[in-house]
């Protein structure tokens, strides 16, 4: 045998592409239930469901997943057998939903650090269960832009925690660990090369800070509480635009800490619903709303489709 050990890089170069659980315990368990996802590696053919996944696409709301599932469908030209519709897998969790087409898997992660905490644990073991091959992760998300327009489409390179770290903080056993939120930088600059100049709005790239709270967490003066001014609060605005941060939302950072920890490339892309140093409510009309949610979808379409015609 080896006297040697492999290192990370020899460890990448042999491996088949297939997610490795950083957790011993997992084989050893005669089932693995996905709870959250009201799936388990016993009461389904995990591998025959999944295992053609190559592309992993989350937001906030189960509406947003549905409509991209529909979108994605169209795009790749992906047909369901005749009188098929499109049904979301998770439906008796009563959590997430989750769509797949073809290769898509389309799922909804809720608000906030818990919630995709909670999801990624199993969409990494549902890709692990599943023999799923070099999968990619994406947000499709919405935030706040700091003086950037509303409409305007944001990639994540650094995600920020509150403190402006680019890491995450977990508290895990009653210590505090973190873990570089790394997103993969190539897949960044992929994507923003595939905004077009023919695209009526801005693709732009930058950091991304990801708060705890949508209100006092992200310096609103229109929360139930604001024990800050409107200066302390422009002042902050104005700190983060100089640290380089074009946005804020609520998820980035877990995101990134827990895909790279997986060893799975992953981006965030949102679009700005408004300019938060132009104010704090989110006042757009719902016809705008849906159509600037639709411009993320549309970037990461062309992704899909430019892998897709790759391969
Ligand atoms: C963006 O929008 C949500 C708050 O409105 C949150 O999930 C986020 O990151
Ligand atoms: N999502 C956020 O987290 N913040 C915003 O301002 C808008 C959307």
């Amino acid at each position: 045998s080896n006297s040697h050990s492999l290192s990370e890089e020899e460890i990448d170069d042999y491996s088949d592409g297939t997610v490795k659980l950083r957790n011993p315990n997992i084989e050893l368990m005669d089932q693995d239930i996905l709870y959250h996802l009201a799936l388990g590696n016993e009461s389904h053919d995990l591998k025959e469901m999944f295992g053609d996944i190559k592309f992993v696409c989350m937001g906030g709301t189960p509406k947003r997943m549905d409509n991209f599932a529909h979108f994605i469908m169209n795009e790749i030209g992906y047909k369901l057998p005749a009188g098929m519709q499109l049904q979301d897998i998770s439906a008796y969790s009563y959590r997430y939903s989750m769509y797949k087409v073809g290769p898509v898997l389309c799922v909804s992660h809720g608000m906030g650090t818990p919630s995709v905490s909670i999801l990624m644990h199993e969409m990494i073991k549902l890709m692990y269960h599943a023999k799923c091959r070099d999968p990619i992760f994406i947000r499709i998300g919405t935030c706040g832009g700091i003086g950037i327009e509303g409409g305007t489409v944001i990639i994540t390179d650094d995600a920020l925690d509150g403190q402006l770290r680019n890491s995450h903080e977990f508290t895990i056993l009653g210590e505090t660990v973190h873990r570089p939120a790394k997103l993969d930088k190539k897949l960044a600059r992929e994507l923003k090369s595939l905004a077009s100049a023919d695209d009526p709005y801005d693709t732009i790239i930058g950091k991304t800070l990801c708060t705890n709270d949508f209100y006092e967490g992200q310096g609103r003066l229109d929360g139930a509480f604001c024990e800050f001014s409107e200066n302390e609060k422009m002042a902050y605005l104005e700190k983060l635009r100089e640290h380089g941060v074009v946005n804020i939302e609520m998820e980035s950072t877990i995101f990134a800490a827990l895909t790279h920890h997986a060893g799975i490339k992953a981006a965030v892309v949102c679009v700005a619903i408004l300019n938060r140093l132009n104010g704090d409510q989110v006042n757009a009309p719902k016809e705008v709303m849906h159509e600037w949610q639709q411009r993320p979808q549309i970037l990461v379409s062309r992704y899909i489709r430019k892998v897709l015609a790759q391969n």
